[in-house]
Order: C-alpha cells, then structure tokens, then sequence
C-alpha cells in the first residue's frame, strides 16, 4: 500500500485529489539508464612502426541500472591487434579488427565498467594517414539519451626525426664546450611529448653521446642533477649554438637541480641538437 492511497484511506478521497493537484503540475521523470562510452589513448602520435594501448570506458549516466550493456570496439587496420585485456566483468569475443563485449551484470546508475583494452602495433603504417578507434555501447534497458553512445579517439601517424647531442663537463665554467672538456657518462636525460602522453630518453648517458630517433612531434627535454655531484653550467652562452649548453634550470630540491629545454620540434628526417653542459660540485666528479 502507498503512502498516498494511506492517506486516502485516513483524510478522504476529496481532500487527497486537492492536495495531489501542485504535484501534478511538476512530474519527476521517470529513472532510466543512460549508456554511454569514452575512448582514451595516451600516446595517439605514433610513428609508422608504433604501438598504443588504447581504453574504452562504459559508464552508466542515468538513473536506473542499464541491463544487457554491450561494447563493440574496433581498432582498425594498419593497427594489428596483439593483445584484448578486459575483466571478468565482461565476456567477450574478436573478429578482427572488431572486440564485442557484453557485461555480466546490470551497470548500476552512476557507476564505470572495468575497460576493455586494446593494444595496437603498426608495421609500416603510411604516414600522415588518420586512423580512428571508435566504441559503441548500448543496453537493452529503455534509454532516451543515444547520442552519447560512440567514442572516438584519433591517432594520427608520423615520420622520426633525431634527437641527439653529448653531456659535458664544463671543466671551466664558462658555459662553451671547449677542446679538452670531457664527456659525462653518469647524467640522464629525459624527453617529453607535449603533444600526447610519451617519453625517451635513458637514466644514463652511452659514453656522454646519445642519438634518439622519436617520432616528430614536440617535446621538452629534461634534466636532473644530484647537487653533490654536479650543477647546471650557464646555458645559451654566445652565438654558436653547437658549443653551447640547452639546459635551463628549472626547480631544485634539497638533493636535486632540475633543469629544462626549451620546447624542441621535432620534424621528421631532421636532426635537433640538444647538449647539455655540467660543472662538478665536488673536488672528484
Ligand atoms: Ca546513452
Ligand atoms: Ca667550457
Ligand atoms: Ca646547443
């Protein structure tokens, strides 16, 4: 029995028809679900011989469990598909290039499914030609909502070009790599995409000289140093932009000196120098 046909039953029917009239006027919409899906890469620039590992995220939006959610989720040639990670929340099947799950269980109001996960290898994929992953997700539940129900993330292929330079210890100072300034194998260096969430680099350097093929797009290269051992030398000294130093210092901490380039853009078949000089704060570096 409700609350309401209660007070019927207490008051009478007349004075429960007055009282229903404002509630009327203001219906609540009735709970439903609300199926809908994300697609999320986070290396999308690749080079033609790349790999990514991109996600696709159902979520329940809505109001009311979504029963029956299915999850068709396609990454398209050139990609070739070497690996399908889901949960056991969902049971899946492939067909290339096509991965369809279907959810166990009903996704209730609000919540986010485990993702289904694809990794994608290039072999020689053509450069500057865009290849999409796209996701659709639905319910068998009543939705009204469907034009949230693809996902899309877009990678786009491109050509390598070098990163390369030398560490070097700036025996004088003076900011100018000179004849007789040894190299510094015991200095990391580190790039980082500005464009999509991707880094090279090595935690130390191959004999003070280091060469990097990436794929081109932009990057910041950054430094650290342990103070007990070295310190940035003064960067961008003179005209000569082979000699000189490429690192700015940045932040430092108690142990630490952490320094910068300035953002370098890397453009396929071209080389860009990055060097980096380093004096020593101990009598022994
Ligand atoms: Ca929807
Ligand atoms: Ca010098
Ligand atoms: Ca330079």
């Amino acid at each position: 029995m409700s609350a309401r046909m209660a007070t019927a039953m207490v008051v009478g029917l007349s004075s429960v028809l007055f009282a229903a009239v404002p509630a009327v006027a203001a219906p609540k919409p009735k709970p439903a679900p609300d199926v809908t899906v994300d697609v999320t890469a986070e290396r999308f620039i690749l080079p033609t011989d790349g790999w990514t590992s991109v996600d696709a995220v159902a979520r329940n939006a809505g109001t009311a469990p979504a029963p029956g959610v299915r999850l068709v989720f396609t990454l398209p040639a050139p990609f070739q598909i070497g690996q399908i990670a889901s949960s056991s929340a969902w049971t899946c099947d492939f067909v290339t290039p096509t991965v369809t799950c279907d959810l166990v269980d009903d996704l209730a109001p609000g919540a986010s499914a485990p993702a289904v996960n694809l990794t994608g290898y290039l072999y020689g994929a053509p450069v500057g030609e865009p290849i999409e992953a796209v996701a659709t997700v639905s319910t068998t539940g009543r939705e009204t909502v469907l034009d949230n129900n693809t996902g899309r993330k877009q990678f786009q292929i491109v050509g390598k070009g070098t990163l390369r330079g030398v560490i070097w210890n700036d025996l004088d100072a003076d900011g100018v790599r000179e004849a007789g300034e040894p190299l510094v194998t015991n200095v990391g260096l580190g790039f980082w995409s500005l464009d999509d969430d991707d880094q090279y680099g090595f935690s130390n350097s191959y004999n003070g000289t280091y060469s990097l093929d990436v794929p081109a797009k932009r990057y910041v290269g950054r430094v650290q140093l342990y103070k007990s051992s070295w310190r940035f030398t003064t960067p961008n000294v003179g005209a000569d932009d082979s000699v000189d130093s490429d690192i700015v210092q940045v932040s430092e901490t108690s142990y630490t000196s952490n320094g910068e380039t300035a953002v370098l853009s890397v453009v396929a078949g071209e080389i860009t120098t990055v060097d980096i000089g380093v004096v020593a704060t101990s009598t022994t570096p």
